[in-house]
């Protein structure tokens, strides 16, 4: 299992870089990361929340609303949002590297994305309803962007400053 970098980590506000091959090294961090995701639980993850500045994400949002529904997971090696639908929705965003805060945000409603699977494939999805906000959310975190940065400079800094707060404590709480 990989560890997930939180708030305030300098580094989920880090551009990662293209994967240039797909090869089974890449294949074995996605399972990884897979696995990572199913632990946590989550929907989805980029590898910049396990520290990793390259282009690739992992999702699954078959067992959101089903525990014993069958896995249904994507590999999307440097994807990028190729159109956006008109018609926008309010949904209510986590993320695992912003542990237990939650706030609505507003994202276009259908997403249409190419990516690499992981064969090496050009692929592309259409994606609408939780599957597209999760797209964005993972696209978002592979340009350092997080769902927090949708939300009023007030907001925002009070969720920093909570994180920021809580990792002081915990570094003197060990030393
Ligand atoms: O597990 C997750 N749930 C979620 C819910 C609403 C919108 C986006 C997400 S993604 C999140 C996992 C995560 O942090 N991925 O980067
Ligand atoms: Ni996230």
């Amino acid at each position: 299992m990989l560890d997930i970098i939180t708030l305030p980590d300098r580094k989920l506000r880090v551009a990662s870089e293209p994967v240039e091959r797909v090869d089974d090294e890449v294949r074995r961090f996605l399972d990884n990361m897979l696995e990572t995701m199913y632990d946590a639980p989550g929907i989805g993850l980029a590898a910049i929340q396990v520290g990793v500045e390259r282009r690739m994400v992992v999702c699954d949002v078959a067992k959101r609303e089903d525990e014993d529904a069958e896995p249904e997971p994507l590999f999307l090696i440097n994807p990028e949002v190729l159109s956006v639908s008109d018609d926008r929705v309010v949904r209510e965003e986590g993320c695992l590297s912003i542990p237990e805060y939650f706030a609505d945000v507003e994202r276009p409603d259908g997403v249409r994305v190419g990516y690499l699977d992981r064969d090496g494939n050009q692929q592309e999805i259409e994606a609408t309803g939780v599957l597209a906000t999760c797209l964005q959310h993972e696209i978002d975190h592979l340009n350092g962007k997080l769902f927090i940065d949708y939300l009023s400079k007030l907001r925002r800094d009070m969720v920093i400053r909570k994180f920021t707060k809580q990792a002081r404590q915990a570094t003197s709480a060990t030393a």
